[in-house]
């Protein structure tokens, strides 16, 4: 939109290009008592493309602080995320659980 109108006598402002970007929101997983770390590090390379190293330091953060970011995303991919862990988890009968919070 621009503030001029189209009338001889003024000159219109370029269009701004719009290179908003998303609103980010966070992918935290959430410790239990219950779901095996091996299978927790196995979820974090599956589902957040990380490397064995880079999922073992995130695995042992959510264990011993309660939560961990696992990755950043735009809302609709940050939901699906969640959703395919908690699945993932509840078909191997795990309790493990995943928070989506803005970034
Ligand atoms: N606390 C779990 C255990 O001792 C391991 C675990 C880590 C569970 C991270 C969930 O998101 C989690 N087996």
């Amino acid at each position: 939109m621009t503030h001029s109108t189209n009338d001889s006598s003024t000159i219109l402002k370029p269009e701004k290009a719009k290179t908003k970007l998303p609103p980010m929101f966070k992918v935290l997983l959430l410790n239990d008592d219950y779901t095996p770390m091996e299978f927790v590090v196995e979820c974090i390379v599956r589902f957040f493309n990380k490397s064995r190293e880079q999922a073992t330091t995130i695995m042992l953060q959510v264990h011993t602080e309660g939560a961990a970011i696992c990755g950043i995303y735009p809302q609709d991919i940050a939901e699906t995320k969640k959703n395919q862990v908690v699945k993932y988890a509840k078909e191997q009968q795990h309790p493990l659980q995943c928070e989506v919070k803005p970034a």
